[in-house]
C-alpha cells in the first residue's frame, strides 16, 4: 500500500465533529495499551502520527486520519483501563455506540488484541458489539514479535475461540516493533474501502 499523504483532520468528541465529506472509513478499537496507535502508525509508515502513550487511558476522542485524500483510518478510544471512573466508562460507551450505530461511511471496524493473551471480558463484549453492528470480520493480533513462531497457531486458536469468531472472519498478525505483517493487514482491510492499492 502506498501512503502518499496521512494527516489527522479531526479529534471528535461528538458526532457533529465527524468529517462530513462522505469518504469511506475503517476504525480500530481495542483495550487501552494494546498497541492501537502503534498499529496505525505502522500501517501508515509514520513514526508518531497517532500518539503512542506511556500512560494508558488517555485518548478520549475519536481521531480521524485522512489517507491519500481517499479514505479515513479512525482511532477509537481504548477501553479496559483500570483507573477509569464509572462516569468515564459510561461516556465512553455512549460515544462508541453513537459512532458504531450512526456512521454511514464506516465500512469496517477492526478489533485489536494482544497476540500473547486470551482476549479479556471487555474484548469479548466489544467484539460482540461489533458483530451486532455488522463489523468485526477482521481481528488484528498485534505484538507478534512477543510470541515464538511455534506458538502462534495456539495463540490464534485461543483468540478465535474466545471471541467466538465466525469461520469467515480472519485474524491478521502485526508487529509494530518489527514492522512485520503490514501488507497482510492492508490486504485484509482494503476490500472494505473499495479502492485499489
Ligand atoms: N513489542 C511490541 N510492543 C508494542 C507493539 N505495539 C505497541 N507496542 C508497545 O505497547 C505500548 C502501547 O502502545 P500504544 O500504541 O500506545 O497502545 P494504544 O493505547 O492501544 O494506542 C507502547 O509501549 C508500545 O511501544 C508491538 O507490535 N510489539
Ligand atoms: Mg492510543
Amino acid at each position: 500500500m502506498k501512503i502518499k499523504t496521512a494527516e489527522i483532520v479531526m479529534s471528535a468528541a461528538k458526532p457533529e465533529q465527524y468529517p462530513q465529506d462522505g469518504l469511506p472509513e475503517i476504525a480500530f478499537v481495542g483495550r487501552s495499551n494494546v498497541g492501537k496507535s502503534s498499529a496505525i502508525n505502522t500501517l501508515l509508515g509514520r513514526k508518531s502520527l497517532a500518539r503512542v502513550s506511556g500512560s494508558p487511558g488517555k485518548t478520549r476522542t475519536i481521531n480521524f486520519y485522512l489517507i491519500n485524500n481517499e479514505f479515513y483510518l479512525v482511532d477509537l478510544p481504548g477501553y479496559g483501563y483500570a483507573k477509569t471512573s464509572k462516569a468515564e466508562r459510561k461516556s465512553w460507551g455512549k460515544m462508541i455506540e453513537t459512532y458504531l450505530s450512526s456512521r454511514n461511511t464506516l465500512n469496517e471496524v477492526v478489533q485489536i488484541v494482544d497476540i500473547r493473551h486470551e482476549p479479556s471480558n471487555d474484548d469479548v463484549l466489544m467484539y460482540n458489539w461489533l458483530k451486532h453492528f455488522g463489523y468485526g470480520s477482521v481481528v488484528l493480533a498485534t505484538k507478534l514479535d512477543k510470541v515464538r513462531k511455534s506458538q502462534l497457531q495456539k495463540h490464534e486458536k485461543i483468540i478465535r475461540q474466545t471471541l467466538e469468531m465466525d469461520k469467515e472472519s480472519m485474524i491478521v498478525k502485526l508487529s509494530s516493533l518489527k514492522k512485520t505483517g503490514k501488507e497482510e493487514v492492508w490486504e485484509a482491510i482494503l476490500p472494505f474501502l473499495a479502492i485499489d492499492k
